[in-house]
């Protein structure tokens, strides 16, 4: 999908600063922060969201959220806690159609989300 801007940036075509990578997965820096610390962790394939996951994806889902337990321990937000979260389509806020889940720490966040 050439015109999705994560797929250009896993295909280093729009620079990013990379936090996490192999081969399946990708974190770097969320260019518009809403914390101190504000990543996205993405798979590198083209998925659009959440509600385009099959079950043979599901082994990819664990590296994602394994990639989310490292990139949170290497930015120190491990210990204070922080915030996974994933929009899904227009009421959910979803503004990139390649699914990716924002981790999101470094200040105490609020709840419920606005
Ligand atoms: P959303 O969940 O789809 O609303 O989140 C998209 C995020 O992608 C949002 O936080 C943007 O700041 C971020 N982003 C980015 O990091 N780099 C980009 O080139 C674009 C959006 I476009």
């Amino acid at each position: 999908m050439e015109q999705c801007i994560f797929c250009q940036i896993v295909e280093g075509k729009i620079p990013s600063k990379k936090v996490y990578e192999d081969e399946h997965v990708l974190a770097f820096h969320d260019i518009s922060p809403v914390a101190p610390t504000h990543v996205l962790v993405i798979p590198k394939r083209h998925i659009a969201s959440l509600m385009e996951i099959a079950p043979e994806d599901h082994v990819l889902l664990g590296k994602i959220f394994s990639a989310v337990q490292t990139v949170s321990r290497e930015l120190g937000l491990a210990e204070k806690g922080f915030r996974v979260v994933n929009n899904i389509g227009e009421d959910g806020g979803q503004t990139v159609h390649h699914i990716h889940f924002h981790v999101i720490g470094g200040r105490t966040l609020t709840w419920p989300p606005g």
